[in-house]
Order: structure tokens, then sequence, then C-alpha cells
């Protein structure tokens, strides 16, 4: 995630029905509260009210922050009646990410296999470089010349910040694929 990126926290508030300690059964209608934090410190926050499946979902704004990794803390208090169950998620803040190199073939034939590759860094600005990205997931998207997306799929980027994927095109003419990263949720 980058500064002023919304991440879209999302999930299914349930209680400890039985007292085994494993919170099991979904609870509707209540509050939780979704928090931003670095430390000790709250830097953003919201709250949510679970449908009828006990499901909730709400955003936040990542803000002006340091970059580095924060933790997303769905909370639910408790209203007397249930314990209290809650959940928790790191996300990294990054002061950019961009795919810096790409690779592709420049001319293939209709029904050969294209692969695509791109290599995501994020920018340090504590040391001024671009460093890999390492074991993110990556949004992959094929889109034909008749302008139709026919296959999306996640990647995982390797150790190396690179990732790619692999299509056998059916139709002459341009393609265009796209890598998008989601942020780390
Ligand atoms: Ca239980």
């Amino acid at each position: 995630m980058t500064e002023g990126q919304t991440v879209t926290v999302s999930g299914e508030l349930t209680y400890d029905s039985d007292g085994d300690g494993t919170c099991d059964t979904p609870l509707a209608n209540k509050t939780v509260k979704i928090l931003l934090t670095r430390g000790d410190t709250i830097l953003a926050s919201t709250t949510a009210t679970t449908d009828s499946g006990g499901n909730y979902s709400a955003t936040l704004t990542i803000p002006n922050t340091e970059y580095t990794t924060h933790i997303i803390a769905v909370a639910f208090e408790g209203d007397g009646d249930y314990s209290p169950c809650g959940a928790e998620t790191d996300i990294t803040v990054y002061s950019s990410t961009a795919f810096r190199d790409v690779s592709a073939p420049s001319t293939i034939y209709v029904n050969d296999t294209a692969t695509v590759s791109a290599h995501l860094q994020y920018y340090d600005p504590s040391s001024s470089t671009w460093n890999d990205l390492a074991w993110v997931k990556i949004e992959i998207k094929w889109t034909n010349p008749s302008g139709t997306t026919v296959r999306d799929v996640y990647r995982v980027t390797g150790s190396d910040g690179w990732c790619s994927d692999s299509y056998t095109v059916d139709q002459a003419g341009t393609w265009k694929v796209s890598f998008s990263f989601p942020g780390t949720l």
C-alpha cells in the first residue's frame, strides 16, 4: 500500500458459542472497530456493522505515515452477552511502488504461448533506492484484440520481485497484458 490508497477490510464476525476458545458462530447486527495502527499509535479508524451473516466491510485511507509495517486490527468489544473476538493483519506502507521493467515477446503467432513478466519494486526514501518487492500478489489481465479480457489471474512475485504469466493466444492483432499490485490484503 502507499499513502492515499484506500484499503477495504472485510471479514466475518463470530463468537465462541461453546466456550472452547475458538470463535465459531456468526454475529449479526454488531458494530466492529477497524483500526490501522503502527506500534501503539492509531493512525486511522472506522466502524462497520455486521449483516445477517456476520459479515462486515469498511474502507480505510492510508494516511501520511512512516514506510514500514502497520497492523489492521478488527475489534469487537463485546456487549455483555458475547465474548469478544478479533483479528489482525499486517500491511506494509510503501512510499511508492512501480513495475520498473517488463518483458514480453514483440511478435508471436496465433496458437503460440506468450510469456510476459514484470519486475515490481518499491522506493525506500531513507536510502533513495528502488528495491525488489518479493512475495506479494499481482493481478495479471490478458485482453485480446477484440477488447475482451480472456484471462484474469493472480501471481506472486519471486524473491527478485519478478512475476510472470503465460497464455496461448488465439487471435491475430494487438494483445494487452496489464499488471497491477492491489496491496497486500
Ligand atoms: Ca467454539
